[in-house]
C-alpha cells in the first residue's frame, strides 16, 4: 500500500509537490508518467509528462528515491507539477485512483519513524523545524534533529543499561551468598545519571524560552504606561490603554522577534493593594509572571516620586523573585518630565506615547538574552513531553538510589531501574503507545 498527499502549502503557487510513498509507489507512478525518449548521449532528465486516462495533465519534474534511501524509508516519488489548484488535485486524485491512499497528517514522518529513519524525538524536531519562526528556534530544532540531543539520550540509556547489568550480576552472586561489595559503585553510577537528568531538566527553562520566546514581564504601578509600552514595542494597539488606573486586569502576552531573538512580552495588572477581588487576582497573576520571567521591565511614571518604585521593588525582592533575573527600570512619560532620573538600577528614559528611547531598551533586551544564551548548555530540552518523561526517570532514579542506600534486595531495585529505562524509552520511541504517536503526528500537516 502506498500513501499520497500534496506536500506544499495549500493554495495557489508557482509549483506544487505531490508525494507518493510505499511499496507500490513506483508502479502507481509508472501508470501516469511518460518519460522522454533518451536522445543520443544526453543524460536522463527529471522531466516527464503526467497523463490521466491517456491525456496530458501537466509537464512535471519527478524525483525518485529507492528504499531505504528516502525520507520515509520506503520507495518514494515526488512529483513537482504546476501549482494550479486544479492540476494539484487532479494529479493527486489520479494517484489515488491508481491505488494509493490519502496520507494522514504527518504520516510520511510517522513512516520514517516506523522504518527507523528517525527516532521519536527527531520527528518532533521536524515539526519544530517547520514551526520555527525565528533564528533561535530554528537553531534549536536543527540541533535536536541532527545534533547532540539524541546522543545524550542514548548515553543516558546506555548508562542505565550498564547499571542494570551490574545489578543483575549482584543477583547472580547473591544465591551463592557472596558478600557483594560494590553497592557503592552502583550508587555512584546512579547518582551520576541522576545529576545529568537534573541538568537536562533545568535546561528546559531556557530551551522553552528560546522556542516560545524569552519571557519579559512588564510591571509597575497602575497608569504608569505598561500597556502603552507593550503597544510601543509591538508597534500595535494590542492592549487597551486608558487614564483609568487598573485598566489591565489580566496578563496579556505577545511574541515578537528582535534581531533573530524571540521575546514573549507580558503586560500585567498594576501593582497596588486592591480591595477589588478581580483586580486582586490580576495582581497575584502579576507576581506569578514575575517569577517566571527572565527579564523584568519595571515601568515608572516619571511624574511620580521614584520612592514608589523603590517600595515596590523592595517588596518583590522580599518574595525573592528577582534572583537571576535582569531588571530594568523604564522611566516612562519623559515627554512630561524631561529631567533625568538616577536610580541604583539600569534605567531607560522613554516616552511610550511618543515612541522615544525604545531603541536603547530593545538593544538592552537583546543583549540580556544573549548573555543568558551564552550560558546555555549545548544540549537543551525544548519539549514538554520529554520534560515530563525525564521527570519520571528522575523519580525512578531517586527510588533506585534510596533502595541501594537502604540495602534493599537487588530485584526490588531492578524494578525501579526498569521503570527509569521505560520512561527514557518513551522519549525516543523505543517504548511507545498509539495514543502518544497520535498526539505527536497530529501536530503535522498533511503531506509531511
Ligand atoms: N504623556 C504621556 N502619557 C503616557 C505615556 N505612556 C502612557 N501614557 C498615558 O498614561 C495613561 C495610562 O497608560 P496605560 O498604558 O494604560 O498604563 P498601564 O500601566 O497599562 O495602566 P493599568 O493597566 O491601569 O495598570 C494613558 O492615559 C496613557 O495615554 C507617555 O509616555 N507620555
Ligand atoms: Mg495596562
Amino acid at each position: 500500500m502506498s500513501i499520497a498527499a500534496i506536500s506544499t502549502a495549500r493554495g495557489l503557487g508557482a509549483i506544487a509537490v505531490v508525494r507518493l510513498s510505499g511499496d507500490d509507489a513506483f508502479d502507481i507512478a509508472a501508470r501516469h508518467l511518460v518519460l522522454p525518449e533518451p536522445q543520443g548521449t544526453r543524460p536522463a532528465t527529471a522531466f516527464a509528462r503526467f497523463l490521466v486516462n491517456g491525456e496530458l495533465l501537466d509537464e512535471v519534474v519527478v524525483t525518485t528515491y529507492r528504499a531505504p534511501h528516502s525520507y520515509t524509508g520506503d520507495d518514494t516519488v515526488e512529483i513537482a507539477c504546476h501549482g494550479s489548484l486544479y492540476i494539484q488535485q487532479a494529479l493527486l486524485q489520479a494517484l489515488l485512483n491508481s491505488g494509493a491512499r490519502l496520507a494522514e497528517p504527518g504520516e510520511f514522518t510517522r513512516q520514517a519513524f516506523l522504518n527507523g529513519k528517525l527516532d521519536l524525538s527527531q520527528t518532533e524536531a521536524v515539526a519544530d523545524l517547520i514551526d520555527s519562526t525565528n533564528a533561535a528556534a530554528h537553531r534549536l530544532a536543527i540541533s535536536q534533529l541532527r545534533g547532540g540531543y539524541a546522543k545524550e539520550l542514548e548515553q543516558l540509556r546506555q548508562q542505565l543499561v550498564d547499571l542494570t547489568a551490574l545489578l543483575e550480576l549482584e543477583l547472580d552472586f547473591s544465591e551463592e551468598d557472596v558478600e557483594f561489595a560494590d553497592r557503592r559503585r552502583l550508587h555512584s553510577l546512579a547518582s551520576q545519571i541522576y545529576t545529568r537528568i537534573i541538568a537536562l531538566r533545568e535546561s528546559f527553562h531556557m530551551g522553552n524560552a528560546l522556542k516560545r520566546g524569552i519571557p519579559v514581564a512588564i510591571i509597575g504601578r497602575p497608569n504608569a504606561g505598561k500597556s502603552s509600552l507593550l503597544n510601543a514595542l509591538l508597534r500595535d494597539n494590542r492592549a487597551i490603554v486608558s487614564d483609568i488606573p487598573g485598566t489591565t486586569r489580566d496578563t496579556i502576552e505577545e511574541t515578537f522577534v528582535i534581531k533573530g531573538t524571540p521575546f514573549r512580552i507580558i503586560d500585567t495588572a498594576g501593582l497596588r493593594h486592591s480591595d477589588d477581588p478581580i483586580e486582586y487576582l490580576g495582581i497575584q497573576r502579576t507576581i506569578e509572571t514575575v517569577v517566571q520571567a527572565d527579564i523584568i521591565l519595571y515601568v515608572h511614571d516619571a511624574t511620580q516620586p521614584f520612592l514608589q518604585a523603590l517600595d515596590d521593588l523592595q517588596e518583590l525582592q522580599d518574595i525573592r523573585t528577582f534572583k537571576d533575573k535582569h531588571l530594568f527600570i523604564v522611566n516612562n512619560k519623559i515627554d512630561l518630565v524631561p529631567e533625568t532620573l538616577t536610580t541604583p538600577y539600569r534605567t531607560f528614559p522613554i516616552s511610550a506615547k511618543e515612541g522615544t528611547g525604545l531603541e536603547d531598551l530593545t538593544s538592552a533586551l537583546v543583549k540580556a538574552a544573549q548573555t543568558d544564551l551564552a550560558q546555555a548548555p549545548d544540549v537543551m530540552l525544548t519539549n514538554v513531553r520529554h520534560y515530563d518523561a525525564l521527570g519520571h526517570v528522575e523519580q525512578a532514579l531517586l527510588h533506585v538510589a534510596k533502595g541501594l542506600a537502604d540495602h534493599l534486595p537487588s530485584d526490588l531495585v531492578a524494578i525501579d531501574l526498569r521503570d527509569a529505562l521505560h520512561h527514557l524509552g518513551t522519549i525516543t520511541g523505543q517504548v511507545t503507545s498509539d495514543e502518544v504517536l497520535g498526539t505527536i503526528f497530529s501536530r503535522f500537516c498533511v503531506g509531511k
